[in-house]
């Protein structure tokens, strides 16, 4: 299980945490994922045999936030 911090700025309410959390919830090999709304970060927990990091951030950016590398 690996577990990394993304930075996702445009992050400002609970409609961003949700949409974030749901959307990476939803993948497939993802054991957790929260946002931190005033830290504007997603911490997932996932399994790399399954899904790698970028799938996540994939999935962060079709819900319309741009990802800070
Ligand atoms: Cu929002």
């Amino acid at each position: 299980m690996e577990t990394k911090t993304i930075s996702v700025p445009d992050i400002s309410c609970d409609h961003c945490k949700m949409s974030i959390e749901g959307a990476t919830g939803d993948l497939n090999g993802v054991d957790n994922s929260s946002v931190d709304i005033p830290g504007k970060t997603v911490t997932v927990t996932y399994e790399a045999e399954k899904v790698d990091l970028e799938q996540i951030v994939s999935a962060i950016e079709e819900q319309g936030y741009e990802v800070a590398q």
